[in-house]
């Protein structure tokens, strides 16, 4: 008997077609919000594509009712394999009352929800990180059996909050898995004026951590480490530094035109790194995949995109009088 990948991670053939869903959905959505974002309806878009093998693979891996994530602003798969929902998306790229991110204030990408554990971000880079120490050790000591798992793009592992909440969580063997999605570009900077060693991962060794560098476009792959990672975790073994390597396919940002500083020839080739297009060869290869299931999962996911904007685009804007919601706390009664 010939025995598959997946099966030997322990991962069913409906695992894999899951994480293959979640995967399109995180693409499709983001595909949608730049074609609103062209038509003048969303004022910003911040991208997954090229990414989301790496954010499907983590997530799975993780105990999605218990673990705690700290995703950066690329992470729609990871979000959305935590319980954000197609229209939660959406709204919150209209910047309608039901955000639950942020209730319509923050921009798209500031991801945060209580009840998926999802923890709130700010738009300094790297800010998550010493929060997903600082959660990490309120588990430790309250031996609760948790972890918490943060990433970041690797022009963001240059930022002192790294280097702080990786030492911290080293020194008190912290249950966190920290991942670098590293695309190769921090806006227009290229990899080789990031950093001055050859990995992001290198740089594990310093905090008193394993540090593993591997295929970001192979959710599998990214499944496997994230998966031992969160073991040794739970077992009292400290942090991970995993670095997954993959490739942005768009533009920084909707305010970005990355053919001013990518090579043409480069550019040309991301179809070929295309993490979805791999993924689903993998599945027909092990005839998990048939045609007519294809389309099916494909009109099921544009239904739901559909279904979304349609929701968003006419739901509420935050009325005005709660602007100061969430900035100040209330005033008390008689002050
Ligand atoms: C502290 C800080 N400096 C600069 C910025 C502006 N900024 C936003 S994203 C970004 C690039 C980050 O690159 P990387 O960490 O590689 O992530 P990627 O966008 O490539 O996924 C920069 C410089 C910021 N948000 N915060
Ligand atoms: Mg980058």
């Amino acid at each position: 008997m010939v025995t598959t990948r997946h099966a030997e991670l322990g991962l069913s053939d409906q695992d894999v077609l899951d994480m293959y869903e979640t995967m399109l959905m995180a693409r499709r959505l983001d595909e949608r919000m730049w074609l609103l974002n062209r038509a003048g309806k969303i004022p910003f878009v911040v991208s997954c594509q090229g990414q989301e093998a790496a954010q499907v693979g983590a997530a799975f891996a993780l105990n999605r009712q218990k673990d705690y994530v700290l995703p950066y602003y690329r992470d729609l798969g990871v979000v959305l394999a935590f319980g954000m929902t197609p229209r939660d998306i959406m709204l919150s790229g209209f910047g309608k009352a039901e955000d639950p991110n942020s209730a319509g204030r923050q921009m798209p990408g500031h991801f945060g929800q209580k009840k998926n554990r999802i923890v709130t971000g700010s738009s300094p880079v790297t800010t998550q990180v010493p929060h997903a120490a600082g959660i990490a050790l309120a588990a430790k000591m309250e031996s609760n059996d948790l972890v918490t798992f943060v990433t970041f793009g690797e022009g963001s592992s240059n930022q002192g909050d790294f280097h702080e909440g990786a030492n911290f969580a080293g020194v008190h063997k912290l249950p966190v898995i920290f991942m670098c999605e590293n695309n190769q570009y921090a806006i227009s900077v290229p990899i080789e004026k990031q950093i001055a060693c050859e990995r992001v991962s290198d740089r594990a060794v310093g905090y008193g951590m394993p540090g593993f560098t591997i295929d970001g476009k192979d959710p599998l792959a990214v499944f496997q480490v994230v998966k031992e990672a969160a073991d040794r975790a739970r077992n009292g073994d400290g942090p991970t530094l995993i670095e997954a390597m993959t490739h942005r396919i768009t533009s920084h940002s909707s305010d970005d035109d990355q053919r001013r500083y990518r090579p043409e020839e480069e550019l040309a080739k991301l179809q070929e790194e295309d993490p979805i297009l791999l993924f689903k060869q993998y599945l027909y290869e092990n005839n998990l995949l048939t045609s007519e299931m294809e389309s099916e999962i494909e009109k099921s996911i544009m239904k739901q995109v559909n279904d979304a904007t349609e929701y968003a685009e006419h739901a509420a804007y935050p009325d005005p009088e709660t602007l100061f919601q969430f900035v100040y706390a209330p005033e008390k009664q008689g002050e």
